[in-house]
Order: C-alpha cells, then sequence, then structure tokens
C-alpha cells in the first residue's frame, strides 16, 4: 500500500472546511450562471482558485459564496462537499459555514439551513458520512452583527447544529471583542472555536482560550512564539486543526519541508494537531492529500500519520459513546 492509498484508507475525522470553500470549480460556474453573478474573467473557471494571500483568497470565497442562493443550491454544495470527504475516507465531518455572506445577499436563515441540514442527512443515508455544522462569524463585520448571527443561529441549535466559530481575517480583527458573544453562545449550549494564531499573534491564541473559552483552537501556528502557552495547551489537551496546503498558499509558511515551519514545531512540541483542508477545492486538495503531504514533506511514519488521525477523532465534539464506534 502507496502513502496514498494508507492516507485514504485512514480512519478520520475532518474538522476544519468551510463550506464555501468546498464548492468545486465546475459547480461554481454552474451556479454563478444560473443566478446571474458576474465573474472577473478567466479563461477556465479554476483560474479564479488562484491567489497567494489570505485576502485575495476571501474575495473569490465570498463570490463563490454569493452564488449560492436557494435551498436546493446549499443542498448541492453540501452534499458534494461531504461527498469529497467520504472520498477522501473522512468518516465524520464537523464543517463551519458563513451565513453572514448569504444574509448580506437576501438570503434568509431557513433557506440556508433547509438545503444544508437536508443534504447532511442525505450523505449520511446515501454514504454513510456523519456531520456536524458550525455557523462561523465573519469577525471582519462588528460586533452587534456578531450577536445578530447568534440571535438567528441559535433556534437551528441541535444535535447537527453544535457549535459556532470564528474566521475571516484575524490579523486586523483580534478575538477578545467577541468575548460577549462568545459567552451567550456558550450558555445556550454552544461548543466554541476560533480561528486564531494563523495572521495573528500567540496571545490571539490566549485571548481565545481565556476569554472565548473555546475548546479547540483552529490553525494557531503562532502559539509556537510563546512556549509557556505551548505548556499551558498540552496540559490542558487543546486540540489545533493545522492545514498543511492552507499554510503554503495563503500564508507567508510557504515550505513545509522548512525545520521552522509551524506545524513541524508543534508536532515537535508535542502538541494535540488535527490534520484538516480549509477549502479542500479551493485550495486543490482533499482531507488524503493533506495527511500524505504531512507525511511526505516531514518526514511522519504512519504510525504518526494513524496518531494524528486518533486525534481527530478525539478532537470531534462527538459524545463518547458514538466515537466508540468509530474506533
Ligand atoms: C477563512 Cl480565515 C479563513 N481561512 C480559510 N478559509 C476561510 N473561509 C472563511 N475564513
Ligand atoms: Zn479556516
Amino acid at each position: 500500500m502507496d502513502l496514498d492509498q494508507f492516507a485514504r484508507a485512514l480512519p478520520k475525522a475532518e474538522l476544519h472546511l468551510h463550506l464555501a470553500g468546498a464548492v468545486n470549480a465546475q459547480t461554481f460556474l454552474k451556479l454563478a450562471r444560473k443566478n446571474n453573478v458576474p465573474l472577473p474573467p478567466f479563461q477556465h473557471i479554476e483560474d479564479l482558485y488562484r491567489y497567494d494571500n489570505l485576502v485575495d483568497f476571501l474575495q473569490i470565497y465570498d463570490l463563490v459564496a454569493r452564488s449560492v442562493v436557494d435551498a436546493d443550491d446549499f443542498h448541492l454544495i453540501t452534499y458534494e462537499a461531504l461527498a469529497h470527504v467520504a472520498k477522501a475516507g473522512g468518516r465524520y465531518a464537523e464543517f463551519f459555514f458563513s451565513p453572514q455572506v448569504h444574509q448580506d445577499a437576501g438570503i434568509s436563515y431557513e433557506t440556508m439551513f433547509s438545503g444544508l441540514l437536508k443534504a447532511m442527512d442525505d450523505a449520511e443515508t446515501d454514504f454513510g458520512l456523519v456531520s456536524r455544522l458550525i455557523p462561523a462569524i465573519n469577525r471582519e463585520l462588528t460586533i452587534d452583527r456578531s450577536f445578530e448571527f447568534l440571535d438567528r443561529v441559535l433556534p437551528f441549535r441541535s444535535d447537527k447544529v453544535i457549535g459556532i466559530g470564528l474566521d475571516y481575517d484575524e490579523e486586523p480583527f483580534p478575538p477578545a471583542p467577541f468575548k460577549p458573544v462568545y459567552d451567550k453562545a456558550k450558555k445556550a449550549g454552544m461548543r466554541l472555536t476560533a480561528h486564531a494564531g494563523e495572521g495573528g499573534p500567540a496571545a490571539n491564541v490566549r485571548d481565545a482560550l481565556d476569554l472565548l473559552s473555546v475548546e479547540r483552537i483552529d490553525h494557531g501556528y503562532r502559539v509556537i512564539e510563546d512556549p509557556e502557552l505551548v505548556v499551558r495547551c498540552i496540559d490542558d489537551n487543546i486540540a489545533f486543526t493545522v492545514c498543511p496546503s492552507s499554510t503554503v498558499i495563503l500564508t507567508h509558511w510557504r515550505d513545509l519541508t522548512a525545520a521552522d515551519h509551524p506545524i513541524r514545531a508543534m508536532l515537535d512540541a508535542g502538541l494535540k494537531l488535527v490534520v484538516d483542508t480549509d477549502d479542500p477545492p479551493m485550495l486543490q486538495t482533499d482531507l488524503a492529500k493533506e495527511y500524505r503531504l504531512l507525511g511526505e514533506t516531514m518526514s511522519l511514519d504512519r504510525r504518526t500519520l494513524a496518531d494524528l488521525a486518533l486525534n481527530s477523532l478525539d478532537a470531534a465534539w462527538l459524545d463518547d459513546s458514538v466515537r466508540r464506534d468509530w474506533r
């Protein structure tokens, strides 16, 4: 069995995937045409999935999101994204979606959730992939908007809609101001995670833990700049959802073979890492490829890759009775 086959066969969970970033280019084109969304000029639609920084990426991400309009569109992109996870050997998925960009295009939360939740059911029936949804706050918008997000999301809280996240550009938008929103979400029974320490400093990781009370950190690479915080995260068993291809394309850590790549440093430090995709087709990847890429570039043996896969099951927000079935 070669490494690709091994990575594909490993039982693993996807815990960091953005729905609008998981739309394949052909589906993007189809939906943009159907819904009369103007696109920039291109030769091949895949050309629009090229960028080398987060800000440019997020512009295309928003354009993809704007192409998703009715409940059937939400069903289509969710079903295809989950099929893609299953094809890469994902056994379970927790995924983000960004309701505010759709809301700004005039789409109701009822429309979004009806298509999404139906597709999650269908994926479970048709190919056995269990999934959970984590609506995420666009941190570039106001705190008032994030309270509004929460008020609109909470009525949908269920065994399928289980938590909230915080995404978009971290560097100018640190986590601390979102504390009251996270407090309210926690009181309402939501699980909590946030993107931190990707574009922003280690202090953002600390603030996400201390102020937002998150249980996991998305990316978190710059935690490595604060050795005391690293020790604390190890002691507290905090999982970091790291995305290898995403670092290469969207950050300045371009070389996964470099001794100072933060994922290498996080592994060496003994932090609990979960390997994820972020935005699979928009970053030309899938979950198995991320494991293989990490294995190849960081010379990880199969035992280590299997341990990473086990981390993904441990860090999943499943209750223990369900988790036992996946082992
Ligand atoms: C995102 Cl910060 C970030 N990275 C990758 N994909 C995203 N989608 C929304 N925010
Ligand atoms: Zn992300």
